[in-house]
């Protein structure tokens, strides 16, 4: 298997931390839809620490479905090998991360070697980590058949393009061929991530065939899964950096905080790695950790994606070198997110709220503000609409005394989709157009946020049916707009204190 042009025999491999099982005989078990860098840095490591502790190793083959580039000879000629290193603010470790079997772009390789993969008898999870849009739901979480992927998907169900396509077709042809159903993990940020994937396949699949619906729902488990570890989109400069630490160019390579957490539901049809002995927690309910890591980590990511953006702050760490922008995350972690949590829940959580906070503060992590802003009309319900709604129903907060950090950063994201703060803010959105053309089509006198507050997927009827709530996001609306987003972060906070 080894070849000597490997970059990595080029170099003092002693540098870097690596496992020591066998990889001649790797198997491909997992395959794993969207082979973007957050999997490469987390499902990809603990699958490789877990191989080195005991049993049979777990190969993961990566497939990528709208990436162009020939990814697969470009990952093979470094013997799918890559590097990561992972820094928290004092230290950093350098790894070699060797669980990969090998990886694909369909726009290279087409479809039916994707399907071919995903029909190798040994596969037993397909995983993902395909972004919220991913998934193709509704807001009311049902597959949306509007969309145009699963529209293209029902026309031709044989050679699919969306992600849920895919897995149904794969699935189609393991029953046709008699081979064993695979479990289908989802990995990314969203509540009961694995219920919903759930949902899109099953509404899919009974669209195309009852008899294979009816199959899938008694061969086919979906475990949900929380999520966590900050790994950054890389850019010229971490890939700079990179290299000077490694000795070499990897493509693949990529630069994450130390801090990991995955919390599993131990629901897997066909077998799964030992993800415990790398430090997964196996559990029967994710669902309580998955909402606590949405509102409180990424909650505040989205607070400080907005208004770290009207700041002018390039990166997460800068918004926490702002004293006032730090008080008010911790204010938003603990004062309004934890209260809209259950009660149920066993975690100290002003100790979570202290460790994110100094994660956040992290330096050595290049997390662009504009990389988290991205895709707000997805992000926004599960981190922040469903916490406000949560808020009010369990009487922590009331019209008359409202969760006002949570909905500041609704008014700073209007702000944001206008990208009139700064001259390079593109808005990028798979609602974009919907979202612009309610802006254009009340450019005539009418104020922004009457335009935006029509955008049915976030702001719901539920959250509609409070007037207050919503004369609240247009009063900071209105404030950032005529003071300047300092001011109104001042005038929130002197907000606060009168309510306390
Ligand atoms: P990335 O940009 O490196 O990769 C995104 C992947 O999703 C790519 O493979 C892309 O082809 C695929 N994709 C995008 N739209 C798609 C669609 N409509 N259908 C199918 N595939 C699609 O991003 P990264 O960092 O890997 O993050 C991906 C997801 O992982 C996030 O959206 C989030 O849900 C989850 N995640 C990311 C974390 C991070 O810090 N990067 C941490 C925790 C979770
Ligand atoms: C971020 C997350 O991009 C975003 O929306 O909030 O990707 C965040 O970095 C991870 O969930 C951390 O685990």
């Amino acid at each position: 298997m080894h070849s000597s042009s490997y970059i990595f025999d080029s170099i003092n491999v002693n540098n870097l931390q690596q496992t020591s099982y066998p990889r001649d005989n790797l198997q491909t078990k997992i395959v794993h839809i969207g082979f973007g860098a957050f999997h490469r840095a987390h499902q990809a490591v603990y699958t490789d620490l877990a191989n080195n502790e005991e049993g049979e190793p777990w190969g993961i083959y990566g497939i990528n479905l709208f990436r162009k580039g020939t990814l697969s000879d470009d990952f093979a000629a470094q013997d799918n090998l890559a590097t990561l290193i992972e820094k928290d603010s004092v230290s950093s470790t350098k790894r070699l991360v060797r669980s990969f079997t090998g990886a694909m772009n369909i726009h290279d390789k087409g479809t039916q070697f994707a399907l071919d993969k995903l029909c190798e008898p040994q596969v037993a999870i397909v995983s993902l980590t395909v972004t919220e849009k991913g998934y193709c739901l509704t807001p009311e979480g049902r597959l949306n058949r509007k969309n145009t992927l699963i529209q293209q998907d029902l026309d031709s169900p044989h050679t699919p393009v969306s992600a849920i396509g895919i897995i149904v077709e794969a699935l189609r042809l393991r029953k046709e061929k008699s081979l064993s159903a695979f479990s289908v993990m989802s990995c990314d940020n969203i509540p009961e991530n694995g219920h919903k994937t759930q949902i899109a396949v099953l509404d899919y699949a009974k669209s195309i065939d009852a008899k294979l619906a009816e199959w899938i729902e008694s061969n086919v488990t979906f475990p949900s899964t929380m999520v966590d570890r900050i790994v950054p989109a890389m850019d010229d400069s971490t890939f700079q950096h990179l290299e000077e630490e490694i000795g070499v160019q990897d493509c693949f390579g990529l630069i994450s905080e130390t801090f990991k957490q995955w919390v599993i539901e131990d629901q897997f049809c066909n077998g799964r790695p030992n993800w415990h002995l790398s430090g997964a927690m196996l559990v029967e309910d994710v669902l309580p950790y998955e909402e606590m890591k949405l509102r409180m980590l990424n909650g505040s990511h989205s607070f400080l994606a907005y208004v770290g953006s009207l700041c002018g702050y390039k990166y997460v760490y800068q918004c926490m070198e702002d004293p006032l922008l730090k008080e008010l995350t911790a204010q938003l972690m603990i004062e309004e997110q934890a209260l809209s949590l259950s009660d149920e829940l066993d975690v100290d959580l002003q100790r979570y709220a202290q460790s994110l906070l100094a994660r956040f503060s992290n330096q050595n992590i290049k997390h662009q503000t504009t990389q988290i802003a991205m895709d707000g009309s997805q992000k926004l319900p599960p981190r922040v609409i469903e916490s406000i709604l949560a808020l009010l129903q369990k009487g922590a907060f009331d019209e008359k005394n409202p969760p006002s950090i949570l909905l500041f950063l609704l008014a700073a994201w209007m702000h944001c989709i206008q990208g009139k703060h700064t001259a390079d803010y593109q808005l990028i959105d798979p609602e974009a157009e919907t979202l612009i053309s309610l802006l254009d089509s009340s450019a005539l006198g009418s104020h922004p946020c009457d335009a935006l507050l029509q955008f049915k997927a976030v702001f719901n009827d539920n959250l509609l049916a409070h007037p207050s709530l919503i004369k609240r996001i247009k009063y900071f609306y209105n404030v950032i707009e005529q003071q300047g987003i300092q001011a109104a972060l001042t005038e929130l906070s002197a907000l606060l204190r009168t309510q306390e």
